[in-house]
C-alpha cells in the first residue's frame, strides 16, 4: 500500500465515522474536529457536485430539515460550503 492509498483508506475511515455519528442525531453541529473534515463531508452530501446542497441532498444523508433551515443563512434554499462549515462550527 503506497502513501496515497493509505491516505485514502484513512480518509474514508474518517468519513464513515463522521457519517455514522451524523446519522445518530441528524445534526452537523460539533461533529467535525476540523474544517477539512467538514468540507469533505460537504462534498459527500453535495451529490450532483454543483457546490450547493439542496434540501433533497441534505435529507438523503439523514440530516434534519430544521438544521437545513439554520444552515441556509441566505435563505435561497441551498447551502453552500461556507454556510455548511459555519453551521458545523456555530455552537
Ligand atoms: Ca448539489
Amino acid at each position: 500500500m503506497n502513501m496515497f492509498s493509505h491516505g485514502c483508506v484513512l480518509f474514508t475511515g474518517v468519513l464513515i465515522a463522521s457519517c455514522a455519528a451524523l446519522a445518530a442525531d441528524e445534526s452537523i453541529e460539533k461533529k467535525f474536529k476540523t474544517r477539512d473534515e467538514a468540507a469533505a463531508y460537504f462534498i459527500l452530501v453535495d451529490e450532483n457536485k454543483d457546490g450547493l446542497i439542496t434540501i433533497e441532498e441534505w435529507r438523503k444523508q439523514g440530516l434534519g430539515a430544521e438544521q437545513f433551515g439554520k444552515a441556509d443563512t441566505t435563505k435561497d434554499g441551498k447551502v453552500d460550503q461556507k454556510e455548511f462549515i459555519a453551521q458545523a462550527f456555530c455552537c
